[in-house]
């Protein structure tokens, strides 16, 4: 399987997060790509190609045009302001507050396009996010010219970014900008399969009204788990999209045959969907020693992740999301592809 990363990653370092009332290093940080990549290159995987640069465009269409623009303005903005730690938000439009009027300061703009302070911006975040964008993409074009899969190596990651804010460490929702593209590109049907231990709110948000996206969900369960707000049981799509949105909200604690059970039950509603193609918003903190979840999966497991999506039988994009117990994520990511090659 081929493998697309881009080293425009690394500049996306030394963003701080709060975390049990103090500023911290983030936990999504540069040395999860590199882990990864250096784990595909000891299993032989593939080869491993760099992205070709593609126009946002697209992104604009998939997440609200006005979002996509602000982007590559934040950190400019904030170093114009005289600002030198994160570009961090702490104001949110919530209930009773004004969501449609976008403010005029980069504090306040930060805050209108976000969800939560998780996604914080250094010097290096916008061409990390672009770069990230175009590994996604560049990936889809693997599979689209016939791979069977690749491997989209992305980082920042993109599950719970929405149509109009990041969060949760990210920006664009390089998965969804993916199906979007198999779309356009005469797919009739895509079907988004997020294994990441927390729920892809912003995948779900972007096609919750849309039959001809399925999107498939397995998760810590919002009662108890980031992103709290969105990965219930009973969100299964609105207007032309009801039935096509599938939640499989678990408790902490939760191991590989609760979880296996889950994904069986997934990959049946989705063969019944009948696809042309799949991408696999791939995270693996669901790991056991993951520091910020409460999964229970140990790392052979990965491999049989990758082989119940294998007997799907169809063309699959894989693209990188979380994991955050860094000493293990190449094993369990590259395990998930390896297990898929047979
Ligand atoms: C892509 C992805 O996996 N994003 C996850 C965002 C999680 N943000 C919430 C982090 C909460 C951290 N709680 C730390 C507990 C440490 N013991
Ligand atoms: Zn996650």
């Amino acid at each position: 399987m081929k493998t697309v990363f881009s080293p425009l990653h690394a500049g996306h370092s030394g963003q701080m997060e709060l975390v049990a009332g103090e500023i911290v290093p983030g936990f999504e940080k540069p040395s999860r790509a590199e882990i990864i990549k250096a784990r595909v290159e000891t299993e032989k995987l593939g080869p491993i190609l760099p992205p070709e640069s593609h126009d946002v465009a697209l992104a604009k269409r998939v997440h609200r045009a006005d979002y996509i623009d602000f982007l590559p303005t934040v950190w400019e903005r904030w170093e114009a302001a005289g600002k030198t730690g994160s570009a961090i938000p702490f104001t949110w439009p919530t209930r009773g507050l004004r969501g449609d009027v976008a403010p005029r300061t980069i504090e306040a703009l930060l805050g209108f396009y976000s969800f939560d302070g998780g996604a914080s911006f250094v010097k290096g975040t916008w061409d990390a996010i672009k770069s990230s964008h175009d590994v996604g993409l560049t990936a889809a074009h693997l599979v689209k010219a016939g791979e069977r899969a690749a491997f989209a190596l992305c980082r920042p990651p993109g599950h719970h970014a929405g149509a109009a804010f990041m969060g949760g460490y990210c920006f664009i929702n390089n998965a969804a900008v993916a199906a979007q593209w198999f779309r356009d590109q005469g797919a009739a049907r895509v079907t988004v399969l997020d294994v990441d231990y927390h729920h892809g709110n912003g995948t779900q948000e972007i096609f919750y009204d849309r039959a001809d996206v399925q999107v498939i969900n397995l998760h810590g369960d919002p009662m108890t788990e980031y992103p709290f707000f969105l990965g219930h049981a009973d969100e299964r799509g609105a207007g032309p999209g009801e039935g096509f949105n599938h939640n499989y909200p678990m408790p902490f604690g939760t191991a590989w045959d609760a979880w296996s059970a889950s994904l069986d039950d997934a990959c049946e509603k989705l063969a019944a969907y009948s696809p042309d193609v799949v991408v696999v918003s791939l995270g693996v903190d669901t790991f056991e020693k993951d520091p910020i979840s409460h999964f229970k999966l140990k790392s052979a497991d990965y491999p049989k992740i990758g082989r119940r999506i294998a007997k799907l039988n169809l063309p699959t994009l894989f693209v990188m999301e979380g994991g955050y117990a860094v000493d293990e994520i190449g094993v369990n990511a590259v395990g998930v592809l390896t297990g898929f090659e047979g």
